[in-house]
C-alpha cells in the first residue's frame, strides 16, 4: 500500500451554467471539458448531491477515450477531499459500462461515476462525457440528474487535494489522503456474471463445431472483454475480435455499431466469404448491432427476438417476469410479450427509465431501437451480454440468424422499421419544427396523411413511472394509424453540435408473403408523409438525413 502525501484544499470557481445532463450525462465537446474547473465543478456537484453516506465506495472508469487518463486522477482528488472512503477503479482507468454497472452492484457501491461519450468519436476535438450512476447500477433517475444540474449551476468552490497522480496501470490498492484506491481487473468479474448467465459450453460446441463468428470491437471498450470471452473461455480463434485494441481517439471512427460506421465488419458480413454470425459494440461497451451471413437484425427485433427465446438461456430459463422498450423502439417485442402473457411496458428514451421496473422485478428483458439490450442482470445495457445471447439462442436452436429472424416473423409478424436523423440542425429550426407539431396535434386524428394513411391517434409521449410515480412529459411525437404504422419526432439529449432530429418509421406486416421486402422500399410511403408532416425540409433546409438506420 503506497501513501501519496495529499493536503485538502477548497478551491474557489464560478459556476457553469451549461452542465445540464442529458439522456446519458454531461457531453461536450473536449476543449469544454478542458476548461479550467469545468470537470470539477461538476464532480463537486455530483458529490454534493450524492452526498455519498461515511465509509461508502464508489465505482469510477470510463471507456478510455482521450482525457479519460486525467479526468480519473481529478475525480479521485475530489472523491477523497468529500470524505469518500474507498474508489474502485479498473485497471488503466478502464471500465466498460455494463462492466461499472456491475460492479457498483457486487461491491455494493453508493455509486459509480462513468467516463464516456458512448458512440461519439474521441479524440482532442472529440467528444467526453461524464455520468453518475446510483447504488443500483443504474443511470441516475431524473430527479437526481435534476438536482446536481441545479447544483453544478449554484456552486462556488470546490474540494480537491494536493496530491500526485496514483499510479493505475497494476492492481493494487493505495492511500489518498483518508480514502482507499483499489485498481481492479476491469474484466475479470463481469466475464465471471457473463458465465453465470450463458450456457458456455454449448457456445463452445458450436464454435468448436466449424461456427465462424466476428466482433468488431470498433477500437473501443469492449476489444479487452471479447477477447477475453469470445477468445480465451470460448475457443473462438485469434483474430475473431477486429480492432480490438482501445485507443483514445478510436482510430479516428465513430465508435458507433451500426451499418455506416462498423464498416469493416459489415463489409465482411455482406462479403463473398461472410461468417455466420457478427456484432459490434460502441464506445463504452453499452451497444450492440447483430448480424447473420448478409442479413442485419434491428435492434428492435433483436430484443423480441431475445424475448421469443429467453428460456432456452439457463440464465432466463425460469421465463420472464416482464418486457420493456423505449417509445421509439417498434413494438415487435410488444407481440411477443401478448404471446406470452408477459407485462410490457413502454418508457421514454434512455436506460435510466427501465431502471425502476428492473429493480421491483417487473420487467426482465428491456430495450431500445438504438441498438440497446439488456436485462436484469445490470442497469445498463450491454453489448457483449446480447451477442452472448444470441450465441446462446443459435447454439440451443441448432439454426442460423436468418433463419430464426424469418421463422419469428412468420409467428409474430414482421415491424418494418428506420430511423432518419438530422444531425447538426440549427436549434430554433429543430425547436420550431417540433413546437409547430405539437400545435397541431389535437387535428390530427382523422386526417389522412396519404392513401390508407388516417391519423388514429396523436400525442406528446408522457410516462407515468409504474413504481415511483414520477412523471416526465414531453418525450416525443407520436402520430399513430389504425394498423400499427406509426411516425415518431423527437430531438436527441445526447449531441454535442446544435439539433439532433429523430424522426422513426414504423409499420406491421402480419403476411408472410409480404415480409421480404427491403425496409426502405416498404416504408417509403410513410417515410414520405412523416417528412412532409413535420415540414422537414422547408424548416431544416436539409434534403437528406445525415444517417438512415
Ligand atoms: C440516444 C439514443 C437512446 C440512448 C442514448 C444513450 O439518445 O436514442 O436510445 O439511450 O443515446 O446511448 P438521444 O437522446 O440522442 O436520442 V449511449 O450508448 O450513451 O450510452
Ligand atoms: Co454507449
Amino acid at each position: 500500500m503506497s501513501t501519496a502525501p495529499a493536503s485538502a484544499r477548497v478551491v474557489p470557481t464560478t459556476p457553469f451554467a451549461d452542465q445540464r445532463p442529458g439522456t446519458s450525462g454531461l457531453r461536450k465537446k473536449v476543449p469544454v471539458f478542458r476548461q479550467p474547473h469545468y470537470l470539477e465543478n461538476f464532480v463537486q456537484a455530483v458529490l454534493d448531491v450524492a452526498a455519498p453516506p461515511p465509509g461508502s465506495t464508489l465505482v469510477v472508469g470510463g471507456d478510455g477515450r482521450f482525457l479519460n487518463r486525467e479526468a480519473v486522477q481529478v475525480i479521485l482528488r475530489l472523491a477523497a477531499a468529500n470524505g469518500v472512503a474507498r474508489c474502485v477503479v479498473g485497471r488503466g482507468g478502464i471500465l466498460s459500462t455494463p462492466a461499472a454497472s456491475h460492479l457498483i452492484r457486487l461491491r455494493g457501491a453508493a455509486g459509480g461515476i462513468l467516463l464516456s461519450a458512448s458512440h461519439n468519436p474521441g479524440g482532442p476535438d472529440g467528444d467526453f462525457g461524464i455520468k453518475y450512476n446510483t447504488a443500483n447500477g443504474g443511470p441516475a433517475p431524473e430527479a437526481v440528474t435534476e438536482a446536481i444540474a441545479a447544483r453544478t449551476r449554484a456552486l462556488t468552490e470546490y474540494r480537491t487535494l494536493d496530491a500526485a497522480d496514483l499510479p493505475l496501470d497494476a492492481d493494487g490498492t493505495h492511500a489518498l489522503g483518508g480514502m482507499t484506491v483499489e485498481v481492479v481487473d476491469p474484466v475479470a468479474d463481469y466475464a465471471a456474471l457473463m458465465e453465470s448467465l450463458f450456457d458456455f459450453g454449448a457456445i463452445r460446441s458450436l464454435v468448436a463445431g466449424g461456427f465462424r463468428l466476428r466482433f468488431d470491437a470498433m477500437h473501443a471498450v469492449t476489444g479487452p472483454y471479447a477477447r477475453e470471452i469470445l477468445e480465451r473461455r470460448l475457443g473462438a480463434p485469434a483474430g475473431t475480435v477486429i480492432n480490438g485494441t482501445p485507443l483514445p481517439d478510436f482510430g479516428g471512427g465513430h465508435p458507433d455499431p451500426n451499418l455506416t460506421y462498423a464498416h469493416d465488419l459489415v463489409e465482411e458480413m455482406f462479403g463473398a466469404d461472410a461468417p455466420d454470425f457478427g456484432a459490434a459494440s460502441d464506445g463504452d461497451g453499452d451497444r450492440n448491432m447483430i448480424l447473420g451471413r448478409r442479413f442485419f437484425v434491428t435492434p428492435s427485433d433483436s430484443l423480441a427476438v431475445l424475448a421469443a427465446n429467453a428460456t432456452r438461456i439457463p440464465g432466463y430459463a425460469r421465463g420472464l417476469a416482464g418486457v420493456a422498450r423505449s417509445m421509439p423502439t417498434s413494438a415487435a417485442v410488444d407481440r411477443v410479450a401478448q404471446a406470452l402473457g408477459l407485462p410490457c411496458f413502454e418508457t421514454p428514451t434512455g436506460w435510466k427509465f427501465f431502471g425502476n421496473l428492473l429493480d421491483a422485478g417487473r420487467i426482465t428483458l428491456c430495450g431500445e431501437e438504438s441498438f440497446g439490450t439488456g436485462s436484469d442482470h445490470v442497469r445498463e445495457k450491454d453489448g457483449l451480454w446480447a451477442v452472448l445471447a444470441w450465441l446462446n439462442v443459435l447454439a440451443a436452436r441448432g439454426e442460423g440468424v436468418e433463419a430464426i429472424v424469418r421463422a419469428h416473423w412468420a409467428r409474430y409478424g414482421r415491424n418494418y422499421y428506420t430511423r432518419y436523423d438530422y444531425e447538426g440542425v440549427a436549434p430554433d429550426a429543430a425547436h420550431g419544427l417540433m413546437a409547430a407539431l405539437r400545435a397541431r396535434l389535437a387535428s390530427l386524428p382523422g386526417t389522412a396523411l396519404g392513401r390508407g394513411m388516417e391519423v388514429a391517434a396523436a400525442d406528446d409521449f408522457a410516462y407515468h413511472d409504474p413504481v415511483d410515480g414520477s412523471a416526465s412529459e414531453r418525450q416525443g411525437i407520436r402520430v399513430l394509424f389504425a394498423d400499427g404504422s406509426r411516425i415518431v419526432y423527437r430531438l436527441s439529449g445526447t449531441g454535442t453540435e446544435g439539433a439532433t432530429l429523430r424522426v422513426y418509421i414504423e409499420s406491421y406486416e402480419p403476411d408472410v408473403a409480404r415480409q421480404s421486402m427491403d425496409a426502405q422500399e416498404a416504408l417509403r410511403p410513410l417515410v414520405s408523409a412523416a417528412l412532409s408532416l413535420a415540414e422537414v425540409q422547408a424548416r431544416t433546409g436539409r434534403s437528406e438525413p445525415t444517417v438512415i438506420t
